[in-house]
């Protein structure tokens, strides 16, 4: 049976009757741009193929029926809704809650989903799920929201529901984007530009590989490195770290060698974005491998979110053939990305396993991805 009819059987189940749609929304891969979307600055991500899928429908009565094919099944009313309540649930509960923060008027719903984005890996599992329900409900209450309106609510539900104090990178990446292409956002003015990403036809193709080592955004580590920039800002006199001209003066006025480390990531992130932009928009994709070295090395010297899991990914994967590589996502865990030459990375996958192996770590997994589209309705 097609995962979708698996998905429609259980809604049936359930109400009785067909779902009134189904909608999906990817999870993605950060290209590079980490841990500057908060300091209003530049992300480049793009969707993977791998996506939460949602089966959903408004009820008779004012309870929230929230369904995971994976996990179990979790029935709230409205009138309970409240932010702080974990669990995968929460997710979903704090949609339904951002939109009624919002104004509207959200009602009874039964939302049946399944994902195959690997949860805790930095691939943005809550976002694909967040943003399907926001694509559902917008659509089953007739809410007129552009996809960047979407993706800030979801970014509420992540923020002020479940607690995570994320940027709105995961957000956008799932809602905005395209097939082919990846998503350049700036992160203060929300202006976006689709930058084509022709890895097959430039010989390439992207290695995704998660070491397994699962991470978290709610825990103190992400919350630590955020207090920082905003405590460096606050002392440069700048609103945001992006707005850091002059590096090398501004680490001058910081006393505190861990915050200036911290500062030197954010703004030599923020200009290898744009130096990847510029790639891209050249279409010389052989030269973001440089970049993604130095992304990682920046993240694991200078921002230190990562850790041996990922580092040993990193190098292997680049001693076994692959051009450039990088940790994506938020950190201490997850995925790498590397940069391979086409045909080539499932074997670097492998090298990396047997790297793994040798280190005692656990297995690593790896999928080869290609940039896919953001949040839909299927049916
Ligand atoms: C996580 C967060 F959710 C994003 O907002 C972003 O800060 C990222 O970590 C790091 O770039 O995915």
């Amino acid at each position: 049976m097609s995962k979708l009819d698996t998905l429609t059987q259980r809604y049936r189940s359930i109400v009785g009757d067909d779902p009134e749609g189904i909608w999906f929304a990817p999870g993605r891969v950060n290209l590079i741009g980490e841990h500057t979307d908060y300091n209003d600055g530049f992300v480049l991500p793009f969707a993977l193929e791998r996506r939460a899928i949602m089966a959903a429908g408004l009820r008779d009565d004012d309870l929230l029926v929230l369904v995971s094919l994976e996990l179990d099944e979790v029935r709230i009313p409205l009138a309970d809704l409240a932010p702080g309540v974990g669990g995968w649930a929460a997710y979903l509960a704090g949609v339904v809650w951002a939109l009624r923060e919002a104004g509207h008027d959200v009602r009874g719903c039964t939302l049946v989903m399944t994902s195959d984005v690997p949860l805790g890996a930095g691939l943005s599992s809550s976002a694909a799920i967040e943003c399907a329900a926001v694509a559902a409900l917008c659509d089953l209450h007739g809410i007129e929201a552009t996809p960047m309106e979407r993706a800030k609510l979801a970014r509420v539900a992540e923020n002020a529901y479940v607690g995570a104090p994320t940027g709105l990178l995961d957000q956008a990446a799932s809602t905005l984007c395209r097939a082919d292409a990846g998503l350049f956002l700036d992160c203060r003015t929300l202006e976006t530009e689709m930058v084509p990403l022709p890895m097959a036809e430039q010989g390439f193709e992207m290695l995704v590989l998660d070491t397994k080592t699962p991470h978290s955004h709610v825990d103190g580590e992400y919350g630590t490195r955020r207090a920082s920039c905003e405590e460096a800002a606050r002392i440069l006199g700048v609103p945001a770290l992006r707005d850091v001209t002059d590096l090398d003066a501004a680490l001058a006025r910081l006393d505190d060698e861990e915050m200036r480390r911290r500062v030197r990531h954010v703004v030599t992130e923020n200009a290898r974005v744009l130096e990847a932009l510029e790639i891209a928009r050249a279409g010389r994709l052989a030269d973001l491998a440089p970049l993604l070295d130095a992304s990682h090395a920046s993240m694991r010297d200078d921002y230190e979110i990562t850790v041996p899991t990922v580092d040993l990914a990193v190098e292997e994967a680049r001693r076994a053939g692959a051009i450039g590589a990088r940790m994506t996502g938020g950190g201490f865990g997850g995925c790498i990305i590397a940069l391979c030459p086409a045909g080539e990375a499932d074997r670097i996958g492998r090298a990396v396993a047997e790297a793994f192996a040798a280190a005692g770590y656990d297995a690593p997994e790896w999928f080869t991805a290609l940039p896919a589209a953001g949040a839909g309705r299927l049916a």
